[in-house]
């Protein structure tokens, strides 16, 4: 059995737990269990702080886990990344008050920055030759210039609200950050045929989440042009509809690509088009 490690609440719980179920994988949660057994695939699955779990991962306490990189690259664990999930993305980067006149990283020499991401910021410091005083704190640094802690901080953004409500403006972007599936590097071979199966799942998953199935009626001489304007695709299946001239096209598009093209596909004569997801996609 595979031991996989996710964050017990937070930011990454929900989208964790949606990609293990989403790649066909069940189990029982409960808010008051440390961990969970799926009841049809060989992998368990323990709840923990998000902090953690690299550690564990490495000690091999839990076989593989998922984590923000920005966790896992400011632990120095970066070896143990596998994949990217493309959910919790987010950025650290530092913000000063919104008053403050800003031209560039070297405004910050000698200053004091409250962070709790203390080395990722001194790597990016020190790549751009400025030294400033660290302050390692480990929440609530939004509120740290105003309580006289701190002249900049450097945190977390997504929407940017936080720093807007707490009267800051964000001014360099120190590292950008999404969930990633990490994985001990000593797996036995029976628990590498495990992960095996579950990245073939994951990726399944994340094909099918960028792709559309795409469904639209046309004349029939018009069938070679829309096949064209269609991208990326070698060959749609093609269908007579049962009114004389007309046939359907099906195929699949990535949904952007979609979006570039649609005046052009009604130009050319589709009509009736549907754009539907697509749950899983083996290729
Ligand atoms: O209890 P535990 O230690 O497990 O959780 P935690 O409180 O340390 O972490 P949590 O759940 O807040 O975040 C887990 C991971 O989610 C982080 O390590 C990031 O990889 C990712 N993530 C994505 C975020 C955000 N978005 C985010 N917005 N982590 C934190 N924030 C916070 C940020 O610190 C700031 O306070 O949200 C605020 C900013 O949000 P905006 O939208 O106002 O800009
Ligand atoms: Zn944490």
């Amino acid at each position: 059995m595979l031991r996989l490690a996710i964050q017990k609440s937070g930011r990454l719980s929900e989208d964790s737990l949606k990609l293990i179920r989403e790649c066909g994988i069940s189990f029982i949660t409960s808010s008051l269990k440390l961990k969970t057994e799926s009841t049809n695939f060989p992998l368990e699955i323990l709840y923990l702080r998000d902090d953690d779990i690299p550690g564990y991962v490495a000690d091999g306490v839990a076989d593989i886990g998922i984590v923000g990189e920005n966790v896992l690259v400011e632990e120095g664990m970066q070896a143990l990344a596998v994949e990217q999930l493309g959910f919790s993305k987010c950025r650290l980067s530092l913000a000063v008050p919104k008053s403050d006149e800003y031209q560039d990283i070297t405004d910050l020499q000698g200053k004091n920055i409250a962070t709790s991401y203390p080395n990722l910021l001194q790597a990016y410091l020190n790549e751009r030759g400025v030294q400033a005083h660290i302050h390692t704190i480990s929440g609530s640094v939004e509120i740290a210039p105003s309580i006289g802690l701190a002249d900049a901080i450097c945190d977390i953004v997504s929407s940017g609200s936080t720093l807007i409500s707490n009267g800051l403006k964000e001014v360099e972007r120190v590292f950008q950050s999404q969930a990633v599936l990490i994985a001990n590097g000593g797996l036995n071979a029976e628990k590498q045929a495990i992960l095996d199966k579950l990245l073939f799942r994951i990726h399944a998953v994340q094909r099918a989440q960028k792709a559309k199935y795409i469904l639209l009626n046309a004349p029939t001489d018009k069938v070679d042009i829309i096949t064209d304007l269609l991208p990326g695709i070698k060959s749609p299946t093609i269908l007579p509809l049962a009114e004389e001239g007309w046939s359907s096209l099906h195929s699949v598009v990535n949904e952007d690509d979609f979006w570039e093209i649609i005046e052009k596909l009604k130009e050319a004569g589709a009509q009736g088009i549907l754009v539907v997801p697509i749950e899983k996609m083996i290729v």
